[in-house]
Protein backbone atom coordinates (compact mmCIF):
# COMPACT_ATOMS: atom_id res chain seq x y z
CA UNK A 1 0.00 0.00 0.00
CA UNK A 2 2.77 2.50 0.69
CA UNK A 3 3.91 2.50 -2.92
CA UNK A 4 0.92 2.66 -4.12
CA UNK A 5 0.65 6.26 -2.57
CA UNK A 6 3.94 7.56 -3.37
CA UNK A 7 3.25 6.69 -6.87
CA UNK A 8 -0.39 8.70 -6.97
CA UNK A 9 1.69 11.83 -5.12
CA UNK A 10 3.86 11.84 -8.10
CA UNK A 11 1.33 11.69 -10.80
CA UNK A 12 -0.30 14.73 -8.91
CA UNK A 13 2.98 17.22 -9.32
CA UNK A 14 2.49 19.99 -11.70
CA UNK A 15 4.98 18.60 -13.43
CA UNK A 16 5.54 16.22 -16.17
CA UNK A 17 8.32 14.38 -17.24
CA UNK A 18 9.29 11.65 -19.49
CA UNK A 19 13.38 10.41 -19.73
CA UNK A 20 14.72 13.16 -21.15
CA UNK A 21 11.48 15.69 -21.22
CA UNK A 22 9.86 17.36 -18.51
CA UNK A 23 6.78 20.22 -19.03
CA UNK A 24 5.36 22.17 -16.77
CA UNK A 25 2.89 24.80 -16.14
CA UNK A 26 0.33 23.43 -18.79
CA UNK A 27 -2.98 25.69 -18.89
CA UNK A 28 -5.45 26.08 -21.63
CA UNK A 29 -8.22 29.08 -22.31
CA UNK A 30 -10.63 29.55 -25.14
CA UNK A 31 -9.75 31.94 -27.64
CA UNK A 32 -12.18 34.01 -29.43
CA UNK A 33 -14.05 31.19 -31.13
CA UNK A 34 -16.13 28.48 -28.69
CA UNK A 35 -14.42 25.88 -31.22
CA UNK A 36 -10.68 26.67 -30.30
CA UNK A 37 -8.54 26.95 -27.15
CA UNK A 38 -5.17 28.05 -26.79
CA UNK A 39 -3.04 26.13 -24.57
CA UNK A 40 0.40 27.10 -23.10
CA UNK A 41 3.20 25.56 -21.28
CA UNK A 42 7.13 25.25 -20.39
CA UNK A 43 8.83 22.42 -22.40
CA UNK A 44 12.42 21.37 -21.63
CA UNK A 45 14.38 18.53 -23.23
CA UNK A 46 17.52 17.29 -22.09
CA UNK A 47 18.94 16.36 -25.41
CA UNK A 48 18.64 18.39 -28.44
CA UNK A 49 15.16 17.13 -29.97
CA UNK A 50 12.16 19.18 -31.69
CA UNK A 51 8.60 19.03 -30.31
CA UNK A 52 6.55 17.19 -33.17
CA UNK A 53 2.91 16.39 -32.32
CA UNK A 54 0.28 17.15 -29.75
CA UNK A 55 -2.85 15.03 -29.35
CA UNK A 56 -5.52 15.87 -27.27
CA UNK A 57 -9.03 13.71 -26.63
CA UNK A 58 -10.95 16.83 -25.99
CA UNK A 59 -9.99 18.70 -29.77
CA UNK A 60 -10.63 17.28 -33.40
CA UNK A 61 -6.59 18.37 -34.33
CA UNK A 62 -4.11 20.37 -32.47
CA UNK A 63 -1.48 22.72 -34.44
CA UNK A 64 1.77 24.18 -33.08
CA UNK A 65 1.53 27.91 -34.24
CA UNK A 66 4.41 29.99 -35.15
CA UNK A 67 4.83 33.46 -35.70
CA UNK A 68 6.64 35.10 -38.73
CA UNK A 69 6.71 38.83 -40.34
CA UNK A 70 5.73 39.32 -43.17
CA UNK A 71 6.06 42.28 -45.06
CA UNK A 72 6.49 43.67 -41.18
CA UNK A 73 3.40 42.35 -40.26
CA UNK A 74 3.22 39.16 -37.69
CA UNK A 75 1.40 36.68 -38.89
CA UNK A 76 0.58 33.09 -37.08
CA UNK A 77 0.71 29.65 -38.91
CA UNK A 78 0.79 26.08 -38.57
CA UNK A 79 4.29 24.93 -38.41
CA UNK A 80 5.36 20.92 -38.93
CA UNK A 81 7.65 21.13 -35.73
CA UNK A 82 9.21 23.45 -32.93
CA UNK A 83 12.81 23.33 -32.36
CA UNK A 84 14.14 22.21 -28.38
CA UNK A 85 18.06 23.11 -27.99
CA UNK A 86 19.54 20.95 -25.28
CA UNK A 87 18.21 21.73 -21.49
CA UNK A 88 16.47 25.15 -22.21
CA UNK A 89 13.49 25.90 -21.04
CA UNK A 90 11.10 26.89 -24.31
CA UNK A 91 7.70 28.45 -23.42
CA UNK A 92 4.74 27.72 -25.07
CA UNK A 93 2.08 30.57 -25.46
CA UNK A 94 3.88 33.17 -23.72
CA UNK A 95 5.10 34.48 -26.80
CA UNK A 96 4.89 33.95 -30.63
CA UNK A 97 5.05 29.93 -30.53
CA UNK A 98 1.86 29.02 -29.59
CA UNK A 99 0.00 25.72 -29.47
CA UNK A 100 -3.47 25.84 -30.38
CA UNK A 101 -7.02 23.20 -30.17
CA UNK A 102 -9.13 23.43 -32.53
CA UNK A 103 -12.71 21.54 -33.64
CA UNK A 104 -13.26 21.28 -29.61
CA UNK A 105 -16.00 18.64 -29.06
CA UNK A 106 -17.15 20.71 -25.94
CA UNK A 107 -16.52 23.84 -24.37
CA UNK A 108 -13.58 24.07 -22.01
CA UNK A 109 -15.00 24.96 -18.65
CA UNK A 110 -12.66 26.87 -16.05
CA UNK A 111 -11.46 24.37 -13.81
CA UNK A 112 -11.08 21.25 -16.16
CA UNK A 113 -8.11 19.59 -16.82
CA UNK A 114 -7.19 18.69 -20.46
CA UNK A 115 -4.93 15.81 -20.91
CA UNK A 116 -2.23 16.13 -24.01
CA UNK A 117 0.38 14.25 -25.02
CA UNK A 118 3.25 15.83 -26.34
CA UNK A 119 5.93 13.80 -28.66
CA UNK A 120 9.07 14.94 -28.71
CA UNK A 121 11.56 13.24 -31.59
CA UNK A 122 15.33 13.98 -31.29
CA UNK A 123 18.03 13.98 -33.18
CA UNK A 124 18.68 10.18 -33.51
CA UNK A 125 15.22 9.93 -34.47
CA UNK A 126 13.95 8.30 -31.18
CA UNK A 127 10.80 9.61 -29.79
CA UNK A 128 9.44 10.63 -26.44
CA UNK A 129 5.83 10.88 -25.22
CA UNK A 130 5.22 13.17 -22.00
CA UNK A 131 1.07 13.25 -20.84
CA UNK A 132 0.18 16.41 -19.13
CA UNK A 133 -2.81 17.82 -17.90
CA UNK A 134 -3.60 21.41 -18.88
CA UNK A 135 -5.54 23.33 -16.35
CA UNK A 136 -8.70 25.41 -18.08
CA UNK A 137 -8.07 29.05 -17.24
CA UNK A 138 -11.16 31.34 -17.24
CA UNK A 139 -11.41 34.11 -20.39
CA UNK A 140 -10.98 36.91 -17.98
CA UNK A 141 -7.59 36.18 -16.70
CA UNK A 142 -6.26 36.29 -20.60
CA UNK A 143 -5.03 40.03 -20.51
CA UNK A 144 -1.99 39.22 -21.87
CA UNK A 145 -3.74 37.25 -25.73
CA UNK A 146 -3.16 40.18 -27.56
CA UNK A 147 -6.07 39.28 -29.60
CA UNK A 148 -4.47 37.34 -32.11
CA UNK A 149 -6.29 34.29 -31.94
CA UNK A 150 -8.94 34.64 -34.39
CA UNK A 151 -8.61 32.12 -36.58
CU1 LIG B 1 -2.64 30.46 -33.21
Amino acid sequence: MRYAIVIVMLFCAAQAWAENVVVSDASARHGTGQESAAVRFSITSKKEARLVAIVSPVAGAVEIHGMTHDNGVMKMRAIAFLPLPAGKMVKLGASGNHVMLLNLKNPLKAGESVPLTITVEFSDKRKEKVNVSAEVKPLTASRDEHGHHTH
